[in-house]
């Protein structure tokens, strides 16, 4: 997975750039060598994922040691913590840069089907759960998009997206590692740094792309970028037609899930159609489990980019697959017949939420809320937003406290990205006869005078 390190492009004072400070090859190696020989033998290795050089380091040094790595969002707050901590096993490990490596790299040979990476998301309900993804299914993956784009050690990788989950991670790092192209993290993905960053391959967010669509001076600054790509969530295609009229080029939207990593994409060089994910990569199989008659249904795939199963949790491991063997992704689709290309229409469940291409599960905020002494009811819910997609709106029965007071108890005991951008006030969580939450009515007018 680390092809570039060892190969021949490692002579660059500046392979690796993240938030203004630059490494070679050799000295991201020798901070990570050192991290390797710290990790040796450890069960799991946690990293407080800031974008930064060490949280690069980190994670290849718990690669080279073969012990699985699991970044942790750096706001996460106690409650997220303790939970990942204590479901991984994992220490805390942080790299030093000023640490000179002693020798050749202390490396493990990797076993195979051996978990690499850890990360964890939420589901529907409960605490979050760990993904674990083996070195096969990574290097998969990356050899199949770097076919699919014509990603080379060529490119100027530019991103500046979070480094615990798979766009910012996996992709973004670990994907210019095995390709060996330039990599220019700018700390924040802002329309400014993504235009000051002179890349040849940039990847977004929906969130991401349209900000930049906004700025049309950011967004000119792209023009001599070879390829854009968006994923996460779904490009709306008012952002894609801004993006073609203002950089020229019509941006690659690609699908992917942590379980699965990326398992379908447009090409570079092929024609793309707004609100369409492409075909799937090489190895992939999807079919959609439609209704008879209908043509949309829910997405299921196989193939070798897959998952090795949610840590500690073989039921949720196995109800995640059909009887004979397909990875059901929740997601809702349809393929057109004549070119097999994907579209994306929708998420079977209500209480998975996408937001700013962060997946975050309704119930995990709902038992935040619960877990504070004034909230005695709480239903959240995505609704539509313009900027993030989805924004989290919590419904509350709740008494002595404000708004304000639940999304910051939220923000700290989970992550900021995971708080309530909106709570509303309610007098009852509105219930069907089996005493299951109406999601769906509290969008409605009528739960929209109570604010
Ligand atoms: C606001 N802030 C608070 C707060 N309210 N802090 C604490 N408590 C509160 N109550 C502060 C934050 O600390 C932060 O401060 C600032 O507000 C901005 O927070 P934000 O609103 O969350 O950020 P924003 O700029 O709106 O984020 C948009 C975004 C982000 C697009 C940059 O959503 C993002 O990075 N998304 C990427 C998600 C992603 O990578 N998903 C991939 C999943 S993998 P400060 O000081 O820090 O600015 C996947 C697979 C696949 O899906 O297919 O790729
Ligand atoms: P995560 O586990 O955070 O990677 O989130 C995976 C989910 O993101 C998928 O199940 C989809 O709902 C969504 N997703 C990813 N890419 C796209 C895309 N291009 N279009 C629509 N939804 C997407």
């Amino acid at each position: 997975m680390l092809t570039a390190l060892t190969g021949v492009h490692g002579d660059r004072a500046d392979a690796v750039t993240i938030a203004g400070r630059s490494a070679s090859y050799e000295e991201l190696l020798g901070a990570a060598q050192g991290v390797a020989a710290d990790v040796a033998g450890a069960r799991a290795v946690a990293v407080s994922a800031t974008p930064s050089l060490e949280t690069v380091a980190a994670v290849v040094g718990s690669l080279l040691a073969g012990v699985p790595c699991v970044p942790l969002a750096p706001d996460s707050g106690p409650a997220e913590r303790e939970h990942i901590l204590r479901d991984s096993g994992a220490v805390i490990v942080e790299a030093d840069f000023g640490r000179r490596a002693g020798g050749p790299a202390e490396t493990s040979v990797p076993v195979s089907g051996a978990p690499a990476l850890i990360l964890y998301t939420s589901g529907t309900t409960g605490p979050p759960k760990g993904v674990v993804l083996s070195g096969e299914a990574i290097a998969a993956d990356l050899d199949a998009l770097a076919d699919a784009w014509q990603w080379s050690a060529e490119d100027t990788l530019v991103h500046g997206l979070p480094l615990f989950h798979v766009h910012g991670l996996v992709l973004g790092v670990l994907g210019a590692l095995r390709t060996g192209s330039r990599l220019v993290h700018t700390g924040r993905p802002t329309p400014d740094a993504y235009a000051q960053a002179g890349g040849s391959l940039y990847f977004g967010v929906p969130t991401v792309w349209s900000r930049i669509a906004a700025e049309p001076h950011a967004a000119a600054a792209l023009t001599g970028a070879r390829l854009l790509v968006s994923g996460s969530a779904a490009l709306p295609a008012p952002v894609f037609r801004s993006l073609e009229a203002l950089t020229g080029h019509r941006p690659v939207e690609r699908y992917g899930m942590t379980e699965t990593l990326i398992t379908i994409s447009g090409r570079a060089g092929g024609g793309v159609r707004p609100g369409t994910v492409g075909t799937p990569l090489p190895g992939i199989r999807t079919r959609i489990a439609a209704e008879p008659g209908a043509e949309i249904g829910e997405l299921q795939l196989t193939g070798p980019t897959l998952f090795s199963g949610y840590l500690g949790r073989p039921e949720a491991t196995a109800a995640a697959y059909t009887e004979d063997g397909w990875f059901r992704t929740g997601d809702i689709a349809a393929v057109d017949e004549v070119d097999g290309v994907h579209r994306i229409v929708g998420r079977a469940s209500v209480d998975m939420i996408k937001s700013g291409g962060y997946r975050i599960g309704a119930g995990e905020v709902e038992n935040a809320l619960l877990d504070h002494p004034r909230v005695s009811e709480a239903a959240v819910v995505g609704a539509p937003d313009p900027d993030l997609g989805q924004r989290i709106v919590a419904f509350v029965v709740a008494e002595g406290v404000t708004g304000a007071e639940l999304t910051d108890f939220v923000a700290a005991h989970l992550s900021v990205h995971k708080r309530p951008r909106e709570v509303r006030f309610i007098t009852a969580v509105p219930r069907n006869a089996m005493g299951k939450p109406q999601k769906k009515r509290l969008l409605t007018d009528e739960f929209e005078e109570r604010t």
